[in-house]
């Protein structure tokens, strides 16, 4: 049997390169910072490194339509019961589970009120504090306009770097939920997908699931409340939803699903009874979990701050190198050398002008084209809504205004969430791609100032790693967004009933029209607005990023140059002991240069 904690155990045991890495780190950003201020910078790239190595969590969403037992399943795998069910859950309102030595909760409200924090180690009340927040019942329409919930929690799970997300069902009764969902899921590395036998799978979640599968990789299928079912029922259900999968979804035939009582884990975990526990099929999920996080969590994110790792390790050599150099080197020949170095300096910031004028270019391009699709998309609306209304003026009875108005407020959520999603995977791509070249090109000029130093300086070179498109800060978000439904009140129809039919119902279709007019202008800018403030910010960061490294690697270079240059004038007398100290710190490098390598060799490519 595994449980939790072995397998963490045996991790760490195993001194696997995560954990070589972290010591790497440690070890560096030690000599970074005992060296004095020299090397802060260094330092504090390194600390940042550090803090991504263990944020660098993994987010597994709960799916699934309400009342699946999403909430249990979640309870289930922590231990205890403390998640909210049998809530009516509110539109958009995630819960992110994350780790934490103490148990607390924090609510993030979506204006400027200041967050709510809970501290409590009762399930009871951690359950009931949730649900005072996320529930339809106790916060209707979501009047206390809560954005998202954190509940940090103490879990072999959590632990090993797994945030959970429980999400609101997905159903027809709340459509946009399911968009916003959608739009979420990007965000997301995996998806438990819950399914149970009461009935055993809809045609909502199917479509459902049709859309899921494009934008996440990995699912885990799980068929809660089996404590339902005799074993002969079991069979019959697993039978049933593999076949309505592969069938319907084109899902390969091996479909692994995990029969699942959340029911009986919790019990399990308060009555602590081990055999109740390996029967409530919690104990393979979590197995199965586990062996998802180690085996493909730590690649991407690991081989990314090796990366950067041993970038700063090389750029620390470097400078350390050039300090020794300048004070060996002759004065005379010292002086040339800097001429020369200070040319290719002046070449490579010419090199970057140039980029980022190209890059203001493509900015001003993107603009453009997200006012040209705004302006399609206003079409495309007022389309749809004017076709909800034809619904009701082709059927042959008096045009209700307030059943209209109905129907374009439930549309324009559906609608809206959907473009939303479109919209902003059409920008990210591209801007992906852009921002990519450009990574390209700065690499390019960075490097050719490392190459420079190391060739007039007669030092190693070592190409930098890089580490282009991965982008660290990338954090799952959930999208809240009031689409406008209703703008003003209806009139009051007194002078509508004094009318003659025919002249009433056009004032009405006026009226409606005018709405459908500013219905559209309203959302469509409320859109365009947070598509423009996405593509200002990443370009605005690849910017800022951009000067970060290049005054990083002239610091590296003619600073540490310069630095070393006005010691051997004024302080000639230091200058045998700080040769003998950066001859040290030579070795300390060289040394870590090989567990560097060890690390990176260790990585699967
Ligand atoms: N019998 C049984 N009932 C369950 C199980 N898991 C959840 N439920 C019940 O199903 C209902 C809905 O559960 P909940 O977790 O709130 O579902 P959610 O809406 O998907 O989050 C609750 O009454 C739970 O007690 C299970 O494994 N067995
Ligand atoms: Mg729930």
């Amino acid at each position: 049997m595994v449980t939790e904690s072995s397998i963490t155990e045996q991790y760490q045991r195993n001194g696997d390169s995560p954990g070589k890495l972290h010591g790497l780190i440690n070890s560096l950003t030690e000599l970074a910072t005992s060296s004095g201020h020299v090397f802060s910078r260094h330092a504090e790239n390194l600390s940042e490194l550090h803090e991504r190595l263990d944020q660098g969590r993994i987010h597994i969403a709960v799916l699934g339509q309400f009342k699946r037992g999403k909430s249990s399943l979640l309870s289930a795998l922590l231990g205890e019961e403390v998640l909210p069910t049998s809530v009516i859950p509110l539109t958009s309102i995630p819960t992110y589970i994350r780790f934490s030595h103490t148990r607390y909760i924090r609510v993030h409200f979506d204006n400027d009120k200041e967050d709510v924090v809970f501290t409590s180690d009762s399930p009871d009340e951690i359950r009931m504090f949730l649900s005072r927040y996320v529930s339809e019942e106790e916060n209707p329409g979501n009047r206390l306009g809560v954005e998202g919930v954190e509940l940090y929690f103490d879990s072999g799970l959590l632990r090993q770097g797994v945030v959970l997300i429980d999400t609101p069902g997905i159903g027809s009764t709340h459509l946009h939920n399911t968009e916003a969902t959608l739009n979420f899921l990007p965000q997301c590395d995996a998806a438990l997908f819950l399914v149970s036998a009461d009935p055993p799978i809809t045609e909502v979640e199917i479509s459902f699931l049709n859309q899921v599968r494009k934008k996440i990789k990995k699912l885990f299928f799980i068929i809660n409340k089996v404590d339902y079912l005799s074993e002969s029922e079991l069979n019959e259900v697993a039978a049933f939803i593999t076949k309505v999968l592969s069938d319907k979804t084109g899902i390969a035939e091996n479909i692994e699903l995990f029969p699942l009582s959340s029911r009986y884990a919790l019990n399990a975990a308060k009555l602590n009874d081990p055999v109740l526990k390996e029967r409530s099929g919690i104990l393979s999920l979590t197995h199965c979990l586990e062996k998802f996080m180690t085996s493909e969590k730590h690649d991407v994110l690991n081989t990314a701050i090796a990366g950067k790792t041993s970038d700063i390790l090389h750029d620390i050599d470097m400078q350390v190198r050039l300090a020794l150099k300048t004070y060996k080197i002759p004065v005379e020949e010292l002086g040339e050398k800097l001429a020369l170095f200070d040319e290719k300096i002046q070449e490579a910031e010419r090199k970057k002008l140039i980029s980022s004028d190209i890059l203001t270019g493509e900015r001003k391009r993107l603009l453009l084209l997200l006012e040209e699709q705004a302006e399609v998309l206003r079409k495309k609306a007022r389309i749809h809504l004017e076709t909800v209304l034809h619904e009701f003026v082709k059927r042959k009875e008096p045009l209700r205004e307030n059943d209209v108005r109905e129907a374009f407020s439930e549309a324009i959520p559906v609608f809206f969430e959907r473009e939303l999603g479109e919209m902003s995977m059409f920008f990210n791509k591209r801007v992906a791609d852009i921002i990519l070249q450009h990574h390209k090109r700065a690499d390019e000029i960075i490097e050719s100032v490392r190459l420079s130093a190391s060739n007039i300086f007669n030092i190693p070179y070592h190409a930098h790693q890089g580490a282009a498109g991965i982008d660290f800060a990338h954090k799952p978000y959930w999208s809240l967004h009031h689409w406008k439904s209703t703008l003003v009140p209806l009139p009051d129809d007194l002078i509508d009933r004094l009318m003659p039919k025919g002249l009433r119902e056009r004032r009405i279709r006026n009226r409606l029209e005018r709405q459908i007019q500013s219905l559209v202008l309203g959302n469509v800018e409320n859109l365009r607005w947070s598509t423009l403030q996405n593509l200002d910010g990443t370009f605005r960061r690849f910017m800022i990023d951009l000067d970060k490294r290049f005054n990083d690697i002239i610091h590296v270079t003619r600073e540490a140059i310069s630095a070393a240059f006005e010691q051997r004038e004024n302080y000639s007398e230091q200058i045998a002991a700080e040769i003998t100290h950066l001859e040290g710190l030579i070795e300390r490098l060289e040394k870590m240069n090989e567990s560097m390598a060890e690390i990176i060799t260790m990585r699967p490519q």
